[in-house]
């Protein structure tokens, strides 16, 4: 019997990824000037207790579930976030918010920090799409971390970019982004992922599974 044939071509595997790719930043850029504007008046933070933060966010493969060599669905992913306290003074209820995006999925409970409490998160009735935290007081010119695992639970055919910002709350209503610091310039943690193709079935009755599949 005949069947139809779906076939993924080059083109098709490495435009898409490129666009992306190239397009990630330009949008973190636009966001950055909106900040730089809204501080643009920094003077009139001083003596009203605006205070310095810098957030930094990193991932790391931690376990390669079908020993792929790239992150691929089922595959483990470790977070880590720590926001610094760059300033003199300290800074007083601190807290995090992490929105995950549809990719992955946080695993319940893992979420750490070294002070503070987890408000969502670690119990087993907690979303699985957000890490929210409160750091209370961040002392001066000293650092919170948090890290949580992930498990990569939904992606398309081919590449994907896993990406995500932390944002991080400090006194007065100031509000910061977090950055790869790996990475140059201030932009999301990305990280590549590969998606499964779907079955291939050739007219010849030649069947094959997708590279990476399941
Ligand atoms: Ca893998
Ligand atoms: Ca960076």
């Amino acid at each position: 019997m005949k069947k139809i044939i779906t076939t993924v071509s080059a083109m098709t595997l490495t435009a898409p990824s490129g666009a992306t790719k190239e397009s990630q930043p330009v949008v973190q850029d636009n966001y950055l000037e909106d900040l730089e504007f809204i501080y643009a008046s920094e003077e009139s933070f001083k003596g009203s207790g605006f205070i310095d933060l810098s957030v930094e966010k990193t991932v790391l493969l931690t376990h390669d579930a079908d020993n792929s060599g790239d992150i691929t669905v089922g595959d483990k992913l470790k977070y880590t976030i720590q926001v610094h306290n760059l300033d003199d003074v300290e800074a007083s209820g601190v807290s995090l918010l992490d929105f995950l995006e549809s990719k992955i999925e946080l695993n319940l409970g893992t979420v750490a920090v070294t002070q503070g409490v987890v408000i969502s998160g670690n119990d087993f009735m907690d979303d699985t799409d957000v890490v929210y935290l409160d750091f209370g007081t961040i002392a001066s010119n000293w650092f919170a971390l948090v890290n949580f695992d992930v498990t990569v639970t939904n992606l398309e055919p081919g590449l994907n970019v896993i990406s995500n910002s932390a944002e991080a709350y400090g006194p007065s209503g100031s509000f910061f982004l977090s950055d790869d610091p790996t990475t140059p310039g201030y932009d999301p943690t990305m990280v590549d992922a590969y998606g499964a193709y779907p079955d291939l079935i050739f007219t010849d009755g030649f069947e094959f599974r997708g590279s990476g599949g399941f």
